[in-house]
């Protein structure tokens, strides 16, 4: 089914919502902390693991789902929430570690929950896959036509609690999507030394279930793909794949040297960058002129702004409230 005008201008709304979210904070990230790279100093204190590069994918995937469809995210989940419809403010108040955000300032950039959008996520790698097919397990007992989706990298594709997963989602039917966002790295480590096969698409046959690689750079591709999976997974008929190849623009997390990439890749990619690629494709459907393409960039420039000012201006938690909303065994 073709996408309409309104459909893709809300796709490229999203793409370049999340670059300006994501190059904003990888601004502010460094305020304070150079020259001597002090991680604990600045507004934003900790690691930063950014998406920008990857917008596609979570862009294209989340266009399918409802807000009480469950996600899980990872340690660089920024995109999948801005996706998933969450306010920017409370977002960026968590990210600054403040009272306001969506875990009152206790979670951080990792650990941002949003109940009303039903997404969590978490700095373990892999972490987030099983509590995807327990949401799906929920769903299909309570009969609900809810799908989880569960967003992680290639390199979480190693681990144990990916197989078993998948299989449990296999054999009891669930309904979940399993989207793995092959960027080419797991910090410095190419998919090449880490897997034995060429394609985690492939690895859907050892468990009978469907499987499928798209060119993660494309939303249209992700879309399409992800409305099939996400379509099936509704309807009952059971889990998938999808592996989207993508890249991130920038280090795996802020201050990484990038020692490890061949000279010219990443000058590469940046060609296949998904809102020009877009973008391109608006334009020359006549569907998109330069005078909106900047008007867009103004108005999410002025969201994000709005979000950091937020953040700024509210309080951190107080000590005492310290062990309120936590599980504590005293
Ligand atoms: C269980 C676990 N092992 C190791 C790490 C350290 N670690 C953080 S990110 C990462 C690489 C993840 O690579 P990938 O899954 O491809 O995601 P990407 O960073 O490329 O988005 C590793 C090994 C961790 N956080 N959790
Ligand atoms: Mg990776």
């Amino acid at each position: 089914m073709a996408l309409s005008k309104e459909q893709l201008l809300d796709m490229y709304r999203m793409l370049v919502k999340i670059r300006t979210f994501e190059e904003r904070v990888g601004e502010i990230y460094y305020e304070g902390k150079l020259p001597a790279f002090d991680i604990a100093a600045g507004p934003i204190p900790g690691e930063m693991h950014l998406y920008t590069g990857q917008e596609a994918v979570a862009t294209g995937v989340c266009a399918h789902l409802r807000p009480d469809d469950p996600v899980t995210s990872t340690h660089r989940p920024h995109g999948h929430l801005i996706a998933k419809g969450v306010d920017l403010k409370a977002m960026m108040a968590e990210i600054f570690g403040k009272k306001t955000g969506l875990c009152k300032g206790k979670g951080g950039h990792m650990h941002l929950f949003d109940p009303t959008l039903h997404f969590g996520c978490g700095g373990i790698v892999g972490g987030g896959i099983p509590h995807a097919v327990g949401a799906a397990l929920a769903i299909k007992k309570r009969g609900e036509d809810r799908v989880a989706v569960s967003f992680f990298g290639e390199g979480a594709a190693n681990i144990g609690a990916f197989h078993e997963s998948l299989n449990l989602a296999a054999i009891w039917n669930l309904p979940v999507v399993f989207v793995v966002e092959d960027n080419l790295y797991a910090i410095s480590v190419p998919k090449s030394k880490s897997t034995a096969v060429r394609s985690n698409a492939e690895r859907g046959v050892a468990y009978g279930i469907p499987g499928v690689q798209v060119d993660g750079q494309d939303v249209i591709a992700v879309y399409e793909a992800a409305g099939e999976a996400i379509d099936r997974a509704r309807r009952g008929g059971g889990p998938s794949i999808i592996e989207a190849i993508c890249y991130r623009f920038r280090g795996h997390f802020e201050g990484d040297a990038e020692k490890y990439l061949p000279p010219g890749e990443k000058e590469k990619w940046r060609q296949k960058d998904p809102i020009h690629i877009l973008g391109n494709q608006l334009k020359q459907q006549g569907w998109l002129s330069d005078e909106e393409a900047a008007a867009i960039q103004d108005e999410m420039t002025a969201l994000v702004r709005e979000a950091e000012m937020f953040a700024r201006e509210s309080p951190y938690p107080a000590p005492e409230e310290a062990l309120e909303d936590v599980f504590v065994n005293l």
